[in-house]
């Protein structure tokens, strides 16, 4: 038996992840403690955790945000460390200074560094310094329209304007032509001013139809780096993912080692610690970095699939000073793993579909993953984020995968709810996702179909 870690954890996260993060914990044999709020009595993180601690009313805000409500919880559980899963307070600087503070362990990097990458124009600067390609467009923030447009034209339109305080899509407006530029500038950062309260904005180059491919990375504090290669998330709506792979399908083994192999050396060099992803838009063969995650992500299951690493168990020893479990030369990727994204949906308009689940039966068998904390019986509250499963899929090759997607897709029952499995079953039914032929655009276009 390896020693353990620490004695306890406290989840700030709900759902499907909440669940994810007790699963590594116990296997650790760590005991953990889940936080819920008023409308979560009921939800399995809460059942499966050792102790629970009520913290609030069902807005978010008012719960799964609470700094202070979360901070006692741990003290009064004698936890000695903080998992904030995805989304929330995930990659909140000040949370996680915050926690340090208090004196627990923050599962997740420095403040400083969840500080710099949450900043977009600072995250590309220090990315380019350290070699890793990022897409043409200003060095550093644009201070007004007449630089915007005298950039704009010698960098060649289309050009976008994107918010430093953005990400994930929100605060960008693009620019067709000069016509266009000055408007784009002024909309983009009094946009950004009202959502981020920080007015900075840069340009980068248009990238017409790219693929959107990231790199897992994982880092210890003892100067160990490794990267997991790369999933494909270029199938999303609204910027909301829908469907992940990995590895990409527009990728060999050359191009992900020297990609990966370029990452790893600049997170070495960052002094970075944890799990992390840096985001790229992937065109003509060539990779464009865009922004770095500094948390677990969502898909991050079909990483672990192919690898056999747990993500979760090395983000939880590296918080506590232990070493990464794998140098790179242990690491392999065997197959194809895919991962669909089940909400709680109309599968036509996306309109969110709580209430009470009836029948429920999720497959399982060979190569079959789920993470979901749905049961008969459960009620799907109308406060959170609609998704409700992931099914995550592994083959020996890419259509094995697929054949055991479809197979999945049609094992499962989730009745009372609407879902977005119709839509997966149309999609791995559609030759284009079937032969790896996508880019980000295409998924819009597809749904605009049905
Ligand atoms: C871009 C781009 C094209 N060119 N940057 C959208 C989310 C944010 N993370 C970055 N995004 C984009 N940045 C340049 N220079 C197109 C997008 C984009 C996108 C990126 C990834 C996945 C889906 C997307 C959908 C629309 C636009």
């Amino acid at each position: 038996m390896e020693p353990r870690v620490f004695d306890k954890v406290l989840i700030a996260n709900r759902g499907e992840i909440a669940l994810r993060i007790h699963r590594a914990c116990k296997e650790m044999g760590i005991s953990t403690v889940a936080v819920h709020s008023t409308a979560d009595s009921d939800a399995m993180h809460v059942r499966l955790a050792d102790e629970s601690v009520c913290i609030g009313e069902p807005p978010a805000s008012e719960s799964y945000l609470n700094m202070a409500a979360l901070l006692t919880a741990a003290t009064i559980t004698d936890a000695d460390a903080i998992h904030p899963g995805y989304g929330l307070l995930s990659e909140n600087a000040d949370f996680s200074e915050m926690v340090t503070e208090h004196g627990f362990a923050f599962i997740g990097p420095s403040a400083d560094h969840i500080r710099m990458m949450g900043d977009k124009i600072t995250a590309k600067d220090t990315m380019k310094r350290l070699h890793v390609p990022v897409v043409p467009g200003s060095d550093g923030a644009v201070e007004d329209a007449a630089t915007a447009r005298r950039l704009a034209a010698e960098m060649g339109y289309p050009v976008l304007v994107k918010a430093s305080g953005g990400g994930g899509g929100r605060g960008m407006k693009v620019a067709q032509d000069d016509s266009e530029i000055v408007a784009a500038f002024s909309t983009a950062r009094s946009e950004a001013l009202a959502c981020f309260g920080n007015d900075e904005v840069y340009i980068e180059k248009y990238l017409g139809r790219p693929r959107h491919i990231e790199i897992q990375i994982l880092a210890d504090s003892h100067g160990g780096v490794i990267h997991l290669g790369d999933r494909d998330c270029s199938l999303q709506r609204r910027h909301q993912k829908v469907l992940e792979e990995a590895p990409s399908p527009a990728l060999n083994a050359d191009a992900r080692e020297e990609i990966g192999a370029r990452v790893a050396g600049a997170i070495r060099e960052l002094g970075y610690l944890g799990a992390g992803t840096l985001e790229f838009l992937y065109e003509d063969g060539e990779f464009y970095f865009i922004e770095m995650n500094t948390r677990v992500q969502v898909e991050h299951p079909v990483t672990e699939m192919i690898t056999g690493v747990d993500i979760v168990r090395e983000q939880i020893r590296v918080a506590a000073g232990a070493e990464l479990t794998y140098s790179q030369d242990e690491i392999s990727f065997t197959g194809h793993a895919i991962e669909c994204r089940i909400n709680a949906e109309s599968p036509v308009t996306f309109a969110p579909s709580p209430g009470r689940i009836g029948d429920y039966h999720p497959p399982g068998g060979l190569g079959v993953r789920v993470d979901s904390g749905m049961y008969s019986g459960y009620v799907i509250p109308p406060y959170y984020d609609s998704l409700i499963s992931k099914l995550i899929v592994h083959g020996k090759t890419r259509n094995e995968a697929l054949m055991r997607l479809r197979r999945a897709l049609q094992e499962y029952v989730i009745e009372g709810v609407e879902t977005t499995i119709p839509l997966h079953q149309a999609l791995c039914e559609n030759p284009d996702f079937v032969n790896g032929e996508y880019d980000i655009h295409w998924l819009e276009k597809f749904v605009g179909l049905d």
